[in-house]
């Protein structure tokens, strides 16, 4: 099949016997040697942590042959490469993925048990590394399984946080956030690269060199070194491969002098400041010193992948080397803004080192990267301040100023001189740096003549004065007519002298830099201008990006634009966290191909009225259900009834996500309930579990008085004696990969009810649905096309629609709330 001819190929014979005919004495036995090589994990006392040590390495032997053929086989067809750059990777546990990719699972279970161990036990020794935040770190994991497993040639690069993203803990006070150290008992999973490093230079000046050549000489120079991860598809020897990079010194730059002279913190300096690049993933942005260390973070991420990708093209080049060739042999994919430098950086290398020139470097670099967009909301489209970005990367803001003065130059050429107001409104959406003084060529058409000597003349504006006498009839018109449009908003008492006196000229303040404001670069926007594609992550998000969010810049490029709805990996999500189920769907669907092709699901359908698949259904939800029981006792010393309905919210916690709805309604539903008497309340309410879990930015103040909120609420509910088990609520602390694993096959009912045109997609709810599960939500995001696959009758439609969502706001803001609640009743009634 197709999938065998793309695999690595040449080492079939090796593979086959890692892959297969391991039993599980085998197994077993080179668990045990690892546990007798390594002193750690003395076979003595075999701990399960030790023993889930051992195993990993176990496991990893089997990896790295499948890693390298692949590697070889890459190398050897010179494949076309893609390269999906993230600052976030939330990749879950590994040692159940890889045993199930690599169909070891029984055969591990078995081995486990012969050296007195229980799989699922030693699995949940693995800690969840928690280097993503929230949905597009996921989805970046969920595209490298999938990649994978269909044989793609493709790598994913990001950073090797040394501590991820907090752990969540819930006080009485709320949400508290600690170090999650995930790397203290070391990470069986990576090859930590000490071959692989590249240096990452910031700070520092350009010179022009003699030839000809710009070159950025001096400043902080650091070393990026690769940590390789090893990425199994499922049934194929493919192993891909996700790079993260640590940052340290140069070796040269620890200083001996004032170490042996004392001076320990000064020796270290260097080091420290080189390593806190990678300690955490997003650091506070409030202060300056975060905000550098943030572009630190994103530069250091695109320049030692960007390096890494052009020393693997020219290896695999050798002497037909052709940057011409470099697009069709490598695509690069920027996942949201973070890694939006990949962009200046290509362009950097390509001509200060390759020595190509600007318009061979744009045209490259144009046609190698693209850009997807993750959210609407407008304070996540990043914008970085222009004067530290010059501080920190002078060259690369040189390049950016020039490719904002093509971009403006082309919309001067798209939009004419006729409308200024029109031109204006253009460059001010498109513009890549805001509030920065408009280039000469482009100011010299918002100058107005002014007929009274005044202040405001600014001397180096002559030379556009001289450029504006030199141009073109039409463009003088243009000036004119702006002049006399604006002459009613200028001081009157100057028009009556205003024929008299000589013409001076002054700059519309549109044209200058208001040293009121800060000077920005937008990533987005250079994320749209310098890529080949941009696009959103569900139908209705990708319609909303081009009519919406840069409506401007898709009238300039109507085909850059596209859709690609999310995804999730049905690996993860249904056949390794849903055993049960997953069983039940192959066993009556006659064949498990539906973990590779998710379309057979649609099998299923004649038989959803039989009785006896319905009962093993059900059987398999209340299993999952019972482990989620223990889970919520563990982890908040609730005691809840499996015989309930668990109400499942499960997302980062943010205002347009609406927890904050959903637990006004529970307070609501509460209220109803201790208004009754004890008989109508049984009548009348189906015995719920409301589950929440979530982290909230550590920084979102809101978010986070919602978490107490929700806290407060279950700890008022939960003791109340007069209602029991009709209704408990939940918040599980610190909700990560390993607790969705276990939650979702446990839902029966899954809240998605953004606020509709805000959820960009969402992709809990596809596991949500995949797991059986039925979805209350707004249309917003993929909820639209997952209702449209399961059908109108499975879903429970909220809420206003997008277009009316801005008709309502202005209602609100003139004080007519009533028609607003009139509008969800209505639609809530499909409940
Ligand atoms: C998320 C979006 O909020 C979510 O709707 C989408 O499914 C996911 O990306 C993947 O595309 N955005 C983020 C973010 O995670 O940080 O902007």
């Amino acid at each position: 099949s197709d999938r065998e001819v793309r695999g690595p190929a040449s080492t079939e014979e090796e593979l086959s016997a890692v892959l297969t005919s391991i039993d599980s004495s085998a197994i077993a036995s080179n668990i045990q040697h690892h546990a007798d090589f390594t002193p750690l994990f003395s076979p003595e006392h075999s701990s399960p942590l030790k023993a889930y040590h051992a195993t990993a390495k176990s496991v990893f032997d089997s990896l790295i042959i499948n890693w390298n053929a692949t590697y070889d086989y890459y190398n050897k067809v010179n494949a076309k490469q893609a390269y999906y750059l993230s600052m976030e990777f939330l990749q879950g546990r590994a040692l159940t993925n890889a045993i199930g990719n690599l169909e070891l699972t029984g055969q591990y279970a078995e081995a486990l048990k012969q050296l007195g161990h229980n799989l699922e036990d030693v699995a949940s020794q693995e800690p969840d590394p928690a280097l993503g935040n929230g949905g597009l770190g996921r989805l970046a994991s969920c595209f490298l399984d999938s990649m994978a497993t269909l044989n793609y040639p493709a790598w994913g690069y990001g950073l090797r946080y040394r501590y991820g993203l907090f752990k969540q803990i819930i006080t009485k006070d709320g949400q508290e956030e600690v170090a999650e150290n995930w790397l203290e008992m070391g990470n069986p999973w990576e090859i930590v690269r000490n071959d692989v490093s590249y240096p990452v230079k910031f700070y520092g000046k350009v010179v022009e060199g003699t030839d000809g050549r710009k070159h950025w000489i001096g400043g902080e120079n650091i070393k990026a070194v690769a940590h390789d991860v090893p990425i199994p598809g499922y049934k194929t020897k493919t192993t891909n491969n996700l790079r993260l990079w640590s940052t340290t010194v140069p070796s040269q730059n620890f200083d001996l002098g004032a170490f042996n002279a004392g001076d320990h913190a000064k020796a270290n300096e260097a080091h420290l400041n080189a390593e806190k690049i990678c300690h955490v993933l997003y650091p506070g942005d409030e202060s300056s010193e975060g905000k550098i260390l943030r572009l630190k973070q994103q530069y250091t991420l695109c320049s030692a992948s960007l390096q890494d990708i052009i020393s693997r093209f020219e290896s695999r080049a050798g002497d037909s080397l052709n940057w011409e060739d470099f697009p069709s042999k490598v695509a690069v994919q920027m996942n949201d803004t973070h890694p939006t430098l990949c962009i200046p950086e290509l362009m950097r290398i390509l001509m200060d080192i390759k020595g190509l020139s600007w318009n061979e470097a744009w045209s490259i670099t144009e046609r190698t990267v693209a850009y997807t967009n993750h959210t609407v909301l407008p304070e996540a489209l990043e914008k970085w301040s222009l004067d530290i970005m010059q501080k920190l990367l002078p060259r690369h803001v040189e390049i950016i100023e020039t490719i904002d003065e093509e971009l403006m130059n082309n919309i001067v050429s798209k939009y004419g001189t006729a409308d200024i107001s029109l031109l204006k409104q253009k460059l001010k959406d498109m513009r890549i740096l805001d509030n920065v003084d408009l280039p000469a060529s482009v100011a010299k058409l918002f100058v107005k003549t002014k007929m009274k000597k005044g202040k405001l003349l600014v001397e180096s504006l002559e030379s556009i004065a001289e450029a504006d006498e030199k141009t073109e009839p039409e463009e003088e018109e243009n000036i004119l007519s702006e002049t006399t449009e604006k002459k009613g908003e200028s001081d009157s008492e100057e028009a009556p002298d205003a024929e008299k006196e000589d013409p001076e000229y002054e700059l519309d303040p549109f044209a200058k830099y208001d040293p009121q404001l800060p000077r920005v670069v937008r990533m987005a926007n250079l994320c749209v201008v310098g890529g080949h594609s941009v696009n959103g992550v569900a139908e209705i998000h990708s319609e909303i990006v081009k009519q919406d969010v840069f409506n401007s810049f898709y009238e300039m490029w109507p085909t850059k634009f596209q859709n690609k709805t999310n995804g999730v990996t049905p690996r993860r999500w249904i056949r390794f966290c849903n055993p049960e189920l997953s069983a039940i769907i192959s066993k009556w669907i006659g064949s498990d191909d539906w973990i590779l092709n998710t379309d057979k699901l649609a099998g299923l359908k004649k038989f959803a009225d039989d009785e006896d698949l319905q009962s093993e259904w059900r059987t398999a939800k209340r299993n999952n259900k019972m482990k989620v029981v223990s889970l919520i006792r563990d982890k908040t010393g609730y005691v809840v009834s499996p015989d309930a309905m668990f109400d499942v919210q499960v997302k980062r916690i943010h205002e347009y996500k609406r927890q904050l709805l959903n637990i006004l309604g529970i307070v609501y539903r509460y209220k109803k309930m201790k208004e009754m008497s004890a008989k109508d309340r049984i009548k009348s309410f189906v015995p719920r579990v409301c589950i929440f879990g979530g982290k909230a930015f550590a920084t979102y103040v809101q978010a986070k008085r919602i978490v107490k909120f929700i806290t407060d609420v279950a700890a008022t509910v939960n003791y109340d004696p007069d209602i029991g088990d009709l209704l408990k609520v939940v918040f599980v602390p610190d909700y990560n990969v390993s607790v969705a694993e276990k939650l979702i096959p446990a839902s029966e009912l899954s809240q998605h009810i953004s606020t509709a045109g805000m959820e960009a997609s969402g992709t809990s709810n596809m596991k949500f649905a995949m797991n059986g599960c039925i979805l209350i939500g707004t249309l917003d995001g993929a909820n639209v096309e997952i209702r449209e696959e399961v059908g109108e009758e499975n879903f429970f439609l909220f809420g206003a629609h997008a277009p009316e969502i801005a008709g309502l706001r202005q209602e609100r803001a003139e004080g007519k709330v009533p028609s607003l609640c009139k509008h969800l009743q209505i639609r809530s009634s499909s409940m």
